[in-house]
């Protein structure tokens, strides 16, 4: 079948904190050494078109990345190959070493890897962290170009998704971390407004990736703690767009490692190996990192030589380990410890016919590393904590003899999608000794079921599926964001609401309070109704009907809306006083005796939900959770409380439950905002019918009234009503508009 591909308007512009070559100057010449690491190759395939990717970029990627070259030495420098066009930012040393050895690598990866005494919280990290995103930012702002697709890459650039949202609202920007998102409790010690900014830092893309679902809920939680935004089905709803949070388990060029097992190359050290090394051959390769659980390896091996004598003499583990970050101390110390428990582990069981730890300390060819793979019996992977770890899935596509076994750590991302590996806990060596001998003893047949099924899955979701996978997430946002966008009011709009209304002779407008007319206060009492939007109300009613519309009681609004010349409705319809009579007066429908019993409910919720209060009504009771200290568990409590209360109330007794914003409400079922806006609309025959509300109780109102009314939702949570404004603050510049009979300009 044909392949639909999708060509994007712009560029892709990849920004990572490294550029996708090294550069190196001989003479006047620039050569570009290309890496070939995953994110290169991932990125590879949307250039060049592969067979799992729909989605196809034109023209070269543009990749904004740090480099150690000076300015000077590129000057006038073309940085291309057939492929990729750098643009180097350039960090002074001095920042660069608070920023990146600094605030990301002596801060960062040791809490999102659960290392917190690890983590160093310098001042000066965070001023150099910042100053390095503007860097970037700074780069960016010479590149973006109006189609262009923005795709950051990880924990070195988490403030750079929204510095670009700022500047450049219309163009789609992934972000994706490719280290564990932590717990609430562990990413919390960071300094408040630290951790404030990195979370809003990355919501100003519209798509944010992680490799798994646990990293997504623990960054979704942090979102709701941090800023107050909760989510529906991963999408984050901002005033006036939506983020979409989810997982994307990244892979590996599949393809390339399953086909490099005949590279005679690879054939050749295979052999070699064979040769050199004893009957059972246990590998292991990995960044000097803490992270790695390399020293736990060390144990479990050693538990394995301690408890299988049997084993002695008869298997080779080879334990690579590349260096990685060992000019900083703590990783000298590892590597220092890991010599010494190699070394008293050899000293301990070796022979002279047999070293049982063959540890080398340098990085290895493509060759060497997939030769090591295919001729090892056992891969012994056990990170305390790894974003994904692609080592174990190389080993993986690298067995197309279908042979070797595979044992993971829990804690690597990859577990979650490798569960026929033998899975084992780092920190437990009795765990691993076992794991080994079992994998030593493992029938073939077993072996290639287990590594074949495992195969399957990689080879149907390799890295290419992966990018593809994060790109149609982001066609799919714009699309998003385009309806979103739709509903929001137009300039065509206000036209068409500007003429019907000067058009018409009866015109009547439907306000609510809280939300509509104020904004949110944390405090209720503090939602005193501005002058500015009392003289537009006043004006209005001058010479139109004006329905105030509240779930508040009588006593608030009369002290707020003071003499304004509007009908006011109190408490969702139970009270009303009109323009003309001047007193309240309450619904003939409603009948008392009902709150005592649900008092005693709600009372029992304030107990259970610190900050939590109870407002008693004339009419109603309410129990509001605005001001609970601890939302999450509010939230909990408040689906409790709605669920005791959906149990306990009968039909005889005519009462219902109203979820409102941070408040759950109960009144008599014989009225609500829509009943009441009913009553006015039959008094007389209008021709302009206008209604604006934020909260779900408005939803009653937008319902009851005809088809022709201009039904408007403060905000852009799910409505019945025609048309969004995005927030309170646009209330204003609609009423004014209106008043003025011209069309705001957007
Ligand atoms: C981070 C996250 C996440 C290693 N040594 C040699 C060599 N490698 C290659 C491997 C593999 C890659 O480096 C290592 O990837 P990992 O995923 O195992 O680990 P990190 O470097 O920590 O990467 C991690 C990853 O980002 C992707 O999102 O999985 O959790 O920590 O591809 O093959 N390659 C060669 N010689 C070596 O000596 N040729």
């Amino acid at each position: 079948m044909e392949k639909s591909t999708t060509t994007p308007k712009g560029r892709l512009i990849l920004v990572a904190y490294r550029l996708p070559f090294k550069i190196k100057k001989e003479g006047d010449t620039i050569n570009l050494f290309q890496n070939s690491g995953g994110l290169v190759s991932a990125v590879l395939s949307l250039a060049q078109g592969r067979e799992s990717t729909n989605i196809q970029f034109h023209s070269k990627i543009q990749w904004v990345g740090y480099t150690d070259n000076t300015r000077e030495e590129l000057e006038g420098q073309e940085l291309e190959n057939e492929n990729f066009k750098a643009h180097p930012v350039f960090i002074p040393d001095d920042l660069n070493n608070d920023y990146y050895e600094g605030f990301c690598n002596d801060l960062l990866w040791p809490l999102c890897h659960y290392f917190p005494s690890l983590a160093k919280f310098e001042d000066r990290y965070w001023e150099a962290y910042k100053e390095a995103n503007m860097l970037f930012f700074e780069k960016l702002c010479d590149t973006i170009q109006p189609d262009d697709t923005i795709w950051i890459h990880d924990y070195q650039l988490m403030l750079l998704p929204d510095l670009i949202r700022q500047r450049f609202p219309n163009n789609k920007i992934g972000y994706f971390f490719h280290i564990p998102f932590p717990s609430f409790e562990i990413f919390r010690l960071l300094p408040r407004r630290w951790r404030e900014a990195l979370v809003d830092g990355l919501l100003g893309a519209d798509v944010v990736g992680f490799h798994t679902n646990d990293y997504v809920e623990s960054f979704l939680k942090a979102v709701r703690m941090i800023l107050g935004y909760g989510n529906k089905m991963h999408y984050v709803h901002l005033n006036n767009r939506i983020v979409k949070i989810d997982s994307f388990p990244i892979s590996i060029d599949y393809a390339k490692f399953h086909e490099a097992f005949d590279d005679p190359e690879v054939t050749q050290i295979r052999a070699d190996a064979r040769n050199s090394l004893k009957e059972k051959i246990i590998f292991s390769v990995d960044r000097l990192d803490y992270s790695k659980g390399l020293l736990h390896r060390l144990h479990g091996y050693e538990r394995f030589l301690e408890t299988c004598p049997d084993w002695h003499a008869k298997v080779s583990f080879v334990m690579v380990v590349v260096p990685s970050r060992d000019t900083i101390e703590q990783y000298q110390q590892m590597k220092s410890e890991i010599d010494q428990t190699v070394g008293r582990i050899n000293a301990m069981y070796g022979r002279i016919d047999w070293q049982p730890i063959i540890y080398q300390y340098r990085s290895m060819p493509f060759e060497e590393l997939v030769g090591m793979y295919t001729v090892s019996d056992v891969a012994l992977i056990t990170p305390v904590r790894d974003g994904m770890n692609l080592v174990c899935k190389e080993y993986v596509a690298s067995r197309k003899d279908l042979r070797g076994v595979l044992i993971l750590s829990e804690m690597a991302g990859a577990a979650a999608e490798l569960g026929e590996a033998c899975i084992i806990n780092p920190t437990d060596n009795l765990e691993i000794a076992t794991a080994i001998r079992n994998a030593l003893e493992m029938p073939v047949e077993e072996q290639a079921k287990r590594i074949k099924a495992m195969q399957n899955r990689l080879s149907a979701y390799d890295v290419f599926t992966w990018t593809n996978d994060f790109f149609t997430q982001m066609t799919m946002m714009e699309q998003e964001q385009n309806k979103l966008r739709q509903n929001f009011i137009t300039q065509q709009d206000m036209k068409e609401i500007s003429n019907s209304f000067n058009g018409a002779s009866n015109r009547i407008f439907f306000f609510d309070y809280d939300g509509t007319l104020v904004s949110i206060m944390r405090e209720p009492s503090d939602a005193v109704i501005s002058d500015e939007m009392k003289e537009l109300v006043n004006e209005l009613a001058k010479s139109n009907t004006v329905v105030v519309i509240s779930g508040r009681d009588k006593a608030f609004l009369e002290n707020v809306l003071g003499n304004l010349p509007v009908h006011v409705v109190a408490e969702h319809g139970a009270l009303v006083k009109t323009r003309e009579s001047g007193q309240w007066h309450l619904n003939e429908s409603y009948e008392d005796g009902w709150k005592e019993n649900i008092r005693s409910i709600l009372d029992l919720y304030v107990q259970r939900c610190p900050g939590a209060f109870v407002e008693e009504k004339e009419t109603s009771l309410a129990w509001h959770f605005r001001t609970a200290d601890d939302q999450l568990y509010a939230q909990r409590r408040a689906q409790e409380l709605t669920w005791q209360l959906k149990s306990f109330i009968q039909p005889e007794m005519h009462l219902q439950i109203i979820e409102g914003n941070m408040v759950i409400e109960v009144k008599k079922t014989a009225f609500n905002k829509g009943t009441a806006a009913r009553m006015f609309l039959d008094k007389g025959d209008y021709d302009f019918i206008m209604a604006m509300g934020d909260d779900t109780t408005d939803e009653d109102m937008f319902e009851a009234l005809p088809e022709t009314a201009y039904t408007i939702k403060v905000g852009d949570a799910l409505s019945v009503a025609r048309k969004h404004i995005r927030n309170q603050m646009e209330v204003i510049d609609l009423l004014k508009s209106i008043r003025d009979g011209q069309t705001i300009a957007r």
